[in-house]
């Protein structure tokens, strides 16, 4: 099958600064491999060829009116698939051409009120389009509407319950083996420390588009391969993830403009993904995953590893599991909900 991912992305680095003072110009198009877990390659076409037209839909998974969202499972090419879609924000540097580029159509006027449907010229009315096939079940649980519960896990059912839970179910991490190893979205790399033991690699999350700082959203990937999540932290990792923090912040504010007061820099527990990153947000954008629940700042994880050395492997953490989650089955087998 033809690479799936239809994501606009590729800025020029020199451009980016421009960015941020919301002057947004793209310069190109890639596929990145981001679709696909366990694909490599490189995209970089001008213009995709539409993966998604023999898109069959089987059933939508979530959906948000206020988000402008929908999760959509299918099949493409007999393959099971998940598409996100999700209507892009708009710009402030595309207002004039908006407003004088567009149709009309009057919807009702009163008094001093009208309301109208804007038809605005299709590159400024973009879906930004997200596609995993083969998607596992796993996938679609991750993206199913579903209630959540509160879990309390101690270090015992780390050891006891997740643990073996994870060493068998998690999602592939072989995207994140493309990123370091420079197989998938090479181009995309903000800042790359190749050290062995402190090194990471800063990139766009795919969730962010790139065209406004608004939402600015990039992931720190570490170079070591054996550090699962937070749970593995001691202070060992302290230069590793001090390390992170300061370069990461230093690339930001060099590249968008953004200095660190403006950043919400935190580790997800638990993660999806098994290998070790960091999320870097513009403070006030609710990106998924940000509640108290789930987000750990990553400062307070390095001031809590520099008073107890073993402080995350020792202490209870909460998070929340979706209903449908193996693990919140493992944890009420265990007779711990
Ligand atoms: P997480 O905390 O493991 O899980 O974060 P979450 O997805 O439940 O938040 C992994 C992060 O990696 C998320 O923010 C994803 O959006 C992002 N991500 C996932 N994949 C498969 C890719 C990818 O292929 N490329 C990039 N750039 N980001 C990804």
């Amino acid at each position: 099958m033809a690479d799936p991912a239809v994501k606009r992305d590729g800025v020029e680095a020199d451009e980016l600064p421009q960015r941020a003072e919301k002057k947004a110009r793209v310069d190109g198009e890639n596929g990145g491999g981001g679709g696909g877990e366990g694909e490599g390659g490189e995209g970089g076409e001008a213009e995709s060829e539409n993966v998604l037209c023999g898109f069959k839909t089987s059933n939508v998974l979530n959906d948000s009116a206020r988000e402008k969202t929908m999760f959509i499972r299918g099949k493409l090419a007999d393959q099971e698939a998940v598409v996100i879609l999700e209507k892009t924000p708009i710009r402030e540097d595309t207002l004039a051409e908006l407003f004088s580029g567009s149709t009309l159509k009057l919807e009702m006027k009163n008094d001093i009120y009208s309301t109208y449907r804007l038809h605005a010229p299709p590159h400024l009315n973009e879906i930004k389009t997200t596609v995993v096939c083969p998607a596992t079940d796993k996938h679609v649980t991750k993206y199913q509407r579903q209630e959540s519960s509160l879990v309390e896990e101690t270090g015992e059912d780390y050891q006891s319950i997740t643990l073996p839970y994870i060493q068998k179910q998690t999602f592939s991490v072989q995207w994140v083996y493309n990123i370091l190893e420079k197989k998938a979205e090479a181009d995309r790399i903000v800042y790359e420390d190749p050290d062995p033991e402190v090194g990471f690699v800063l990139l766009p999350d795919f969730k962010w588009d790139q065209k406004q700082v608004d939402d600015l959203y990039l992931i720190a990937i570490v170079h070591q391969r054996d550090i699962k999540s937070l749970r593995d932290l001691t202070s060992e990792h302290l230069p590793l993830l001090q390390n992170i923090f300061q370069k990461g912040k230093e690339a930001i504010l060099q590249r968008y403009n953004l200095p660190a007061s403006k950043l919400r820099v935190y580790l997800h527990y638990q993660p999806s993904y098994y290998h070790l990153h960091v999320h870097f947000t513009k403070l006030g954008y609710e990106a998924p995953g940000c509640g108290v629940e789930r987000a750990h700042l990553l400062a307070d994880v390095i001031q809590n590893l520099q008073s107890d050395p073993r402080y995350y492997e020792t202490r209870t953490l909460y998070f929340p599991l979706r209903a449908n989650d193996g693990l919140l089955s493992k944890f009420k087998e265990a007779g711990r909900l």
